[in-house]
């Protein structure tokens, strides 16, 4: 079956030849080699076995407006995605890919996403021409062997610039035409044109969220666009909490926060995706299918996230990040002033004023490389998560933090995410956009059914983790944040974690229990903001539901849970 999947794409393509990938250190070297031959990677001298990228300045993030689910059924991908027939796609598809990989090499990756061992993994193969993608690949997934007793999800990718006889190489081979599409039913991936992040490395959102939301509702669990940590208190008490923020609002800062509070620390298991399952003792357990992070470097410091910068030092992959004379890696927010000969990350000299990395740089890097990941961030079994956290980047209205008062509110205020978009997806910039648990462009399907899908997870012999929202990205009248953030979150998660344990008072609003206070101490604020920071202001969120239910009756129609609409009148009831 495998063996045949891979001789028909080999046909299809035509690449000068077949390389299967065995993950090995060796593969990995000659491939970054002849990465650097070709003038994609540059070796940095400051960062052992560790290399640069520049991408093609078109190819630099997602592309949700050519990133497609290819249901049998138009219904079944819903609102919120893309939709084409699967067979007309199909169609296009094989136009695309015929003789796409002509003057290159086609590798296959046989990869697993989840633990060794564990019966949540899954088992995935990418068919690419770009050995960038493998070496991505093999940080951010295990590389595993092909073997025809597994199930696969199939996933075939090109940068769709096939060399004709002698013709030279770019440094970072792409194509203006992309098209990222997911069959679900087939579940199958291919990805064509681009060779950045989540639309090429196709472990990630393409099989994690998009091609896993559908299995895991078929199953009965949950694949979400999710951070994994654990919390310990200062008496050695630990909790795990799974959080839900848009792209590049922060996840992996808060998943590797270095905590300001005497006694509390974090420990990391993911900082991007949690596979969800009930145990036989009907706790949820949280496993991260990846093996690495692609995180975005800037605004990544000493004082934002001091973990990931000892976590970079060596074994990384940057890419889109400026260039020093040096040979090191440098981006916005890394320090006060650039540094003098900066190269840009288009690789020119740096013009004071412009961008010296692309908001959307990224390091890639193994999670064997952080200091603080969590001595069960392997365990087959998963970690017993007790809370779920949704954020947004709100610079108005929603609290710092606030506890559901039961699954349903909670699951209510996953559906009511918003946030203002960054730089990871295409789009304008600060914009402000609903997005529903962070799956917005992850959901493989129907996002109504997605929310029944949750609702559906609550029964008696259960014991549901408790939800929470946060919102750390609230302004003052002068436009400046409210909450300092980062490492300052940790007295956020304190109260969340004594809430768990029924040791700390919340106070009752119409959306839920606010902290009656935090500990702030060595926290410079002032008292007046602080308690802006847990005020609901009843007419603006008045408003604010009328809005949600406009978006969901408007969006979702008939498949927006009646439950859920009853809950968005509660909440407008207390007001
Ligand atoms: O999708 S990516 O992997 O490029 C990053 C993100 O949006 O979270
Ligand atoms: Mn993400």
């Amino acid at each position: 079956m495998i063996k045949q999947f891979i001789n028909s794409i080999q046909t299809l393509c035509e690449p000068d030849r077949v390389h299967i990938c065995d993950g090995s250190e060796e593969e990995f070297h000659a491939l970054a080699q002849l990465l650097e031959k070709q003038g994609t990677f540059v070796r940095l001298q400051k960062r052992e076995n560790s290399f640069y990228a520049r991408s093609d300045p078109s190819d630099v993030a997602r592309v949700e407006s050519r990133t497609f689910i290819c249901s049998e059924n138009r219904e079944n991908a819903g609102p919120t995605n893309n939709w084409k027939d699967p067979k007309e796609m199909k169609a296009l598809l094989e136009n695309l890919f015929k003789g796409c990989m002509k003057g290159r090499v086609m590798y296959v990756i046989p990869y697993a996403m989840g633990p060794k061992n564990s019966p949540y993994t899954k088992f995935g193969i990418e068919i690419t021409d770009s050995p960038y993608v493998v070496c991505s690949m093999k940080i951010m997934a295990r590389i595993i062997q092909i073997d025809e007793g597994k199930e696969f999800v199939l996933g075939v990718h090109s940068v769709g610039m096939p060399l004709k006889e002698g013709e030279k190489d770019v440094p970072w081979p792409c194509n203006q035409e992309k098209v990222i599409a997911h069959f679900p039913e087939a579940k199958e991936i291919w990805s064509y044109g681009s060779g950045y992040g989540g639309n090429a490395l196709l472990g990630k959102k393409c099989f994690a969220l998009r091609i896993g939301s559908k299995i895991a509702k078929e199953e009965g669990w949950l694949a979400e666009h999710m951070l994994i940590m654990g919390l310990t208190n200062p008496e050695g008490k630990k909790k795990y909490i799974a959080a839900a923020f848009p792209s590049s609002c922060g996840k992996t800062n808060l998943a590797m926060l270095t905590s300001s509070l005497k006694g509390w620390s974090v420990e990391c298991v993911g900082d991007d995706i949690a596979w969800m399952h009930f145990g036989k003792d009907g706790r949820l357990y949280a496993v991260n299918p990846e093996n690495g992070f692609f995180g975005v470097a800037p605004g990544t410091s000493e004082k934002s996230n001091p973990i990931a910068m000892k976590m970079i030092e060596k074994d990384t992959i940057f890419t889109n990040v400026a260039y020093t004379k040096e040979g090191d890696v440098w981006w916005e927010g890394m320090s006060e002033t650039p540094p003098e000969g900066l190269i840009d990350w288009r690789g020119n000299p740096y013009k004071k004023g412009e961008k010296a990395a692309h908001l959307n740089a990224r390091f890639t890097v193994s999670k064997k490389r952080c200091p603080i990941y969590d001595p069960l961030g392997d365990d087959p079994r998963g970690v017993p998560i007790d809370a779920i956290i949704f954020g947004g980047r709100r610079a108005a209205l929603l609290p710092l933090v606030v506890e559901a008062y039961d699954w349903t509110e909670g699951v209510l205020m996953g559906a009511a995410l918003s946030s203002e978009m960054t730089a990871a997806a295409e789009g304008a910039l600060g914009d402000l956009r609903h997005d529903p648990f962070a799956m917005l462009p992850f959901c493989g399907y129907h996002m109504g059914d997605y929310f029944q899908h949750w609702l559906d997870l609550e029964t008696q012999e259960r014991k549901m983790p408790k939800i929470f929202s946060v919102n750390w990205f609230r302004k003052n009248e002068k436009g400046d944040y409210i909450w300092s953030g980062f490492g300052e979150n940790v007295r956020v998660l304190k109260w969340i974690f004594n809430r768990l344990e029924g040791s700390e008072v919340g106070v009752k609003t119409a959306l839920g229990f606010v902290p009656h206070e935090l500990d702030t101490t060595g926290l410079k604020i002032d008292e007046k903001e602080l308690k802006k920071l847990f005020l609901v202001d009843s007419a603006a969120y008045s408003k604010e539901c009328k809005d949600l239910l406009g978006y969901f009756q408007t969006t979702f129609g008939e498949r927006f849970p009646r439950n859920l609409k009853d809950a968005l009148t509660r909440w407008q009831d207390r007001m």
